[in-house]
């Protein structure tokens, strides 16, 4: 995807959420246009702040699941060539309650707009997949090939983000990146299924013990939202050639895991929390081990994740500080 001699429009859908915001700004910096869309069902409009005055930034409230959406787009952007597809319902407990919507949203919604982009001919089309789509699976660390029509998917999201990625992995134009737990600046910590690397960064600057669920030695595969911002545009430059199939989709993580415990502590101590932790039950569901292999990206992309746990957690938590001194000024 090259934007050298002329513009090139992206869409990005869920432009308004965490990552989508991310990576709407990091395009337009490249000077791409970009057509954000999102219905706020779970974005923000904060989170479009920084885009609303750029003008080669349009916006639509629009929702991923309406018939049309991409040839609506492209007649009003004739520039159009890539989609970015964020949008899906993001929280795996409301999946497990809503499976039909998810479905609808996650999955069939993505079909309908993968093949709009493939019949516009768009030159790419990137999926948000998830590490969800691993289910139970218990090999570490977690490869590509691991992720098939036998796993047992844990919830709605996980299969739905599964049947999708498989889908858009087989067009010419799409690629599928399944993404770890990602963190950064603008996560939204005011939920109980928020992120917990962004719980933990509200809970220890307000000096309150971290919450920890079940014994804190479970592990996660942290990495950093601008990581996963440089790894969508990557992925967007391999749409359509010979090499965007082979392991697609793609695993983005660190590559290295991190226990609950480890994280609470380091958290704590960069903030100087002297609150401690508080143990928690165990939540249901929950997954025990993750970690992401990450070569497979690498090699096809040359992609390599740059930001370590401790400097994205120094950046995570300046930036919420920030956030909270901004909010108490009148
Ligand atoms: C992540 C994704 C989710 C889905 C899932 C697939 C995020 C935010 N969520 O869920 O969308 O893709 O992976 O497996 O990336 N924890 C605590 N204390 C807290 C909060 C969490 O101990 O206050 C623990 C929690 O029990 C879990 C771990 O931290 O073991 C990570 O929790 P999470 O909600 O950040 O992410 P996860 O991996 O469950």
């Amino acid at each position: 995807m090259k934007n050298r001699d002329r513009k090139i429009g992206c869409v990005v859908t869920g432009a308004a959420g965490f990552v989508g915001s991310h990576l709407a700004e990091r395009l337009l910096s490249e000077n791409y246009r970009v057509i954000g869309v999102d219905n706020f069902f779970s974005g923000r409009k904060e989170n479009l702040t920084a885009l609303w005055k750029h003008p080669d930034f349009s916006f639509h409230e629009r929702s991923v699941t309406e018939a049309g959406l991409l040839g609506d787009l492209k007649a009003q952007y004739p520039d159009l060539e890539c989609c970015f597809h964020l949008a899906a319902i993001v929280s795996v407990p409301y999946s497990v309650d809503h499976p039909e919507t998810t479905m609808e949203v996650n999955c069939q919604a993505a079909v309908n707009l993968l093949g709009e982009a493939d019949h516009l001919g768009f030159g790419a089309f990137v999926f948000a997949g998830s590490s969800a789509e691993y289910g139970g699976e218990q090999r570490l660390p977690l490869k590509e090939e691991y992720a098939t029509e036998h796993t047992r998917h844990l919830s709605a999201y996980g299969r739905s983000k599964y049947l999708a990625s498989r889908e858009v992995a087989e067009r010419r134009c799409g690629v599928a990146l399944r993404c770890f737990n990602i963190y950064g600046p603008r996560q939204d910590p005011t939920s109980p299924y928020s992120g917990v690397i962004s719980r933990f960064v509200a809970l220890a600057l307000q000096q309150q013990p971290l919450t920890i669920f079940g014994d804190g030695l479970q592990t996660r595969d942290f990495i950093y939202v601008s990581d996963v911002v440089e790894a969508y545009l990557r992925a967007a430059s391999l749409c359509g050639k010979a090499t965007g199939g082979g392991k697609n989709p793609y695993n983005i993580g660190m590559g290295k895991s991190t226990t609950i415990l480890e994280l609470a502590e380091t958290i704590n101590g960069l903030v100087e929390n002297h609150a401690g932790l508080a143990i928690c039950p165990e939540r249901p569901g929950d997954i025990r081990f993750s970690e992401a292999s990450v070569d497979a990206f690498h090699k096809v992309a040359g992609w390599e994740p740059r930001v370590s746990l401790l400097e994205g957690l120094r950046k995570t938590i300046a930036w919420a500080r920030a956030s909270q001194e901004a909010s108490s000024q009148p």
